[in-house]
């Protein structure tokens, strides 16, 4: 008579463990391809491998419907994808495209690299990736942009605020890319206007002059809820680009409509001299803000020391 309640007991105590089984041992979600995702099977020729950054750079064809053939950097969640790759190797790879993250689930060698003596290039010790122009507690040249309302911007007009700029283009298909580097932007600005409101400046800089004019990025600063008081999007001449982007090293070369480009995004302080350089998506709105708040307490003991 006493048995049934306790098998019953026991059997919801099974059911809890495994409900709290089911809940702490979940799959992170990143490493499963979710429903609404896009895959695409792709050949290339791997060019780079960064596995501290979990990026491969890869020379790819065409991916039909999607993106024309480019050199490109793409993300990787599991590094040991990268394992028994060398640059140079001929590649078929698996790319996952979601609405806000983009990464290769697959990698497979279908040939192995092309001799150094063939290419006429051993893999370079140093990429030009890794080439920060500006050292951290250098000045920053002076440079002129235009605004997303046609006005000029110099950077010295910034004195005295904490700048954090990138760099972006409108058009740039890859959710892990430039859409992530503006929302983290949206929320940088949510963030900073809270902590420090009137010193500091965003800048968002196309890589992209040619398409992206002033009334292009006005539109895509009303996408991301930009204020203009404190978030600029701006645009030049290639040679303006070009030369801002030299400061930070930051690869970037037109192909096929698009553009190829890694990541920079660096922090200036109001004494205009550089503090950080983010050389990869892998930083986080909650980073910058405090490093935007140890940037702006120094300058404020240094101004009262004085
Ligand atoms: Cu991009």
């Amino acid at each position: 008579m006493k048995k049934k309640p306790f098998l019953l007991l026991v059997f919801a105590q099974i059911i809890l463990i495994v409900l709290c089984a089911a809940i702490f041992s979940r799959p992170r979600p990143a490493l499963n391809v979710p429903a609404t995702a896009q895959t695409f099977q792709v050949r290339g020729q791997i060019r780079e491998l960064d596995a501290v950054n979990r990026m491969v750079r890869i020379a790819h064809e065409e991916i039909p419907h999607y993106m024309p053939a480019m050199t490109m950097p793409f993300a990787v969640k599991d590094t040991g994808l990268l394992k028994g790759l060398s640059i140079g190797d001929a590649v078929q790879f698996e790319l996952v495209v979601t609405g806000s993250d983009s990464w290769i689930s697959h990698i497979d060698k279908i040939r192995s690299e092309i001799p150094a003596a063939a290419s006429g290039a051993q893999a370079p010790a140093a990429t030009e990736s890794d080439l920060v122009r500006l050292e951290p507690g250098e000045s920053v040249p002076d440079f002129t942009l235009i605004d997303q309302n046609n006005r000029p911007i110099q950077l010295s007009g910034f004195r005295g605020k904490a700048v954090v700029l990138t760099f972006i283009y409108t058009r740039c298909p890859l959710p892990n890319f430039c859409p992530l580097m503006s929302a983290n932007f949206a929320e940088l600005q949510k963030r900073l206007s809270r902590e420090y409101p009137d010193r500091y400046q965003l800048l968002s800089i196309s890589m992209d002059p040619e398409f992206d004019r002033p009334a292009v990025l006005k539109g895509y600063a009303a996408r991301y809820q930009a204020d203009e008081r404190h978030w600029t999007f701006a645009t030049g001449t290639k040679e303006q680009i070009d030369f801002v982007a030299g400061l930070v090293a930051l690869f970037h070369e037109p192909e096929n409509g698009l553009i190829s480009h890694d990541l920079r995004t660096a922090l200036i302080g109001p004494d205009g001299r550089l503090v950080h350089v983010w050389k990869s998506n892998a930083w986080t709105p909650y980073e910058v803000q405090r490093m935007v708040g140890e940037t702006l307490s120094v300058a404020k003991d240094y101004a009262k020391a004085r």
